[in-house]
Parts: C-alpha cells; structure tokens; sequence
C-alpha cells in the first residue's frame, strides 16, 4: 500500500479516504494473484524472469543489451509511449514486445495483469532469460510484482549517492542492484563506495554489483550471477 495514490479518485476525509484505501487494496490483491501465475508459470518453464527497475536514463537498455550474447533473450519493454527501445531490440534480433502504460492512465509502472499475456507469448521464443525493462521510475513499480525471479535495481552513478535514503521502498524490495556507469565515477569525483554503504544500509543483504558498459568484466559478473540463479531454477523445476 506504500505510495499508492489513485488520482482518479478526487476528494476529501474518512469515507473518500477509506474508499481509496479498499480500492488500492483490490489492486494489489489482484495484481499479486496473477504475478503468482506468471511466476510458477516461467518456474515450470524454467526460464529466468528479471524485472529491471530503474529512473530514467539509469541504463536498463543498455544493461539488457550488453547481456544478449551471454544468453537466449526475449524483453518485454514498458515505457509511458513510444517504441524507441523495443525498436532497439527488435533490430538486434531480439524478440520484444512493448507495453505502453499510456492506456492505462499514463502509469509510471507496470502491473502483473497488463503484462501477463505478453509475458506468456514471449515463451513461444524458448527464451533463457526474459527481460522486463519496467517503466523508468525509482518509486512506483516497488509496489508491483510482476512475478519476477530477480528484481534487478539499476542505480545509476550520476543520479548521487543519496538515492537508497530517499527512495528506500526499491532498494528494500531489490533483490539485486547494479551501481551503473562506473566509469564515470572518476570524472564526477564520486566514490562508488558511498553508494554501496548507502544500499546496504536499506537492504543489508542485498548483493551489489559495480556495472559498466563499457567494462566487459562487469558484464560478465552479471552474467554469472544470472547463469547461477538460472541453474538454481532448473534445480527446483526438476524436484
Ligand atoms: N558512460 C556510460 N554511459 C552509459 C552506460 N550505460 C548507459 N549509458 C548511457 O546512458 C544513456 C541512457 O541509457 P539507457 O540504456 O537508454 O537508459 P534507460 O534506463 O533504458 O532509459 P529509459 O528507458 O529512457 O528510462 C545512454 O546515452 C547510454 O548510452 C554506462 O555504463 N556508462
Ligand atoms: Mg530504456
């Protein structure tokens, strides 16, 4: 129920305020019940489900491009409009599917029953790992799963080391972040360090990656760790 405002809904005191309360509740329940079904679908598949959250700019194309040769690929692409990325992917030879949110009120987020169908349809693919770049916002898709194996936070060098202070929700839910664009830590005469301390501080166990594009050795880190949780769910499809 965190940060949910449904703006629709217009008014003031108790009963307007409880009426938004029971109408948040439902979507969340909703939104749950069918993240459950996309989840146990993709783990009876065993295919990897990672849900790439970030603001805007933070690199989640980027990100998702830089591991299309480590692994078979397809994304679901969420963005407000437009199909500038999934166009990206497309001529990659990547199966992509773009998800606009401006039919759905122009949402900074994606929720489970919008992308369901979608996500089904990307399995025709035979996809190792799917993508979902989400909707570029640091705040609003920490309240929705999607029914993602990982949730994978992009924190972004230039946004400051602040961030996790400011916008806990996401880094709390995060089951892994990647610090991005590292390489210009040195140019800004920032010390990637703080950022770290920072995450940590929201989310002690949360495991932390230093990214580049431009640093092939922190790709492939990324990549490891993904071929892992790929095989701990092949290991759990098979009990
Ligand atoms: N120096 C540097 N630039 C990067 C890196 N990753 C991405 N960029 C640049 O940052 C800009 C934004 O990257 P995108 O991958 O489009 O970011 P995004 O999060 O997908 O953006 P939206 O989809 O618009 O929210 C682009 O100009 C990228 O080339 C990096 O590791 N280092
Ligand atoms: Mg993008």
């Amino acid at each position: 129920m965190r940060n949910f405002v449904f703006e629709h809904l217009h008014g003031h005191g108790a009963p307007q305020e409880k009426r938004r309360i029971e109408v948040g509740k439902n979507i969340l329940d909703a939104n749950e019940k069918v993240a459950r079904e996309v989840h146990e679908l993709y783990t009876k598949r065993g295919v990897l489900l990672v849900n790439v959250v970030g603001s805007p700019g933070s690199g989640k194309t980027s990100f998702i491009k830089s591991l299309t040769p480590h692994f078979k690929v397809a994304v679901l692409e969420g963005d407000i409009a437009s199909s500038v990325d999934a166009k990206q992917f497309a001529r990659m030879g990547v199966p992509v599917i773009q998800v606009n949110t401006d039919i759905y009120g122009s949402a900074c987020h994606l929720e489970a029953p919008w992308v369901r169908d979608k996500l089904e349809l990307l399995l025709e693919y035979e996809p190792e790992v799917v993508f979902i770049e989400n909707v570029g916002n640091l705040v609003c898709p920490s309240d929705f799963n999607l029914g993602e194996h990982e949730r994978l936070v992009l924190y972004s060098v230039p946004e400051g080391p602040d961030k996790p202070m400011k916008y806990p929700p996401i880094f709390h839910t995060a089951t892994a972040v990647a610090i991005t664009k590292v390489d210009l830590a040195p140019v800004m005469e920032l010390d990637v360090r703080e950022f770290e301390q920072n995450v940590l501080h929201i989310n002690p166990n949360v495991r932390i990656f230093n990214f580049s594009i431009k640093v092939p050795s922190t790709v492939e880190e990324v990549a490891h760790y993904l071929n892992d949780k790929r095989q701990e769910l092949a290991k759990e499809k098979s009990k």
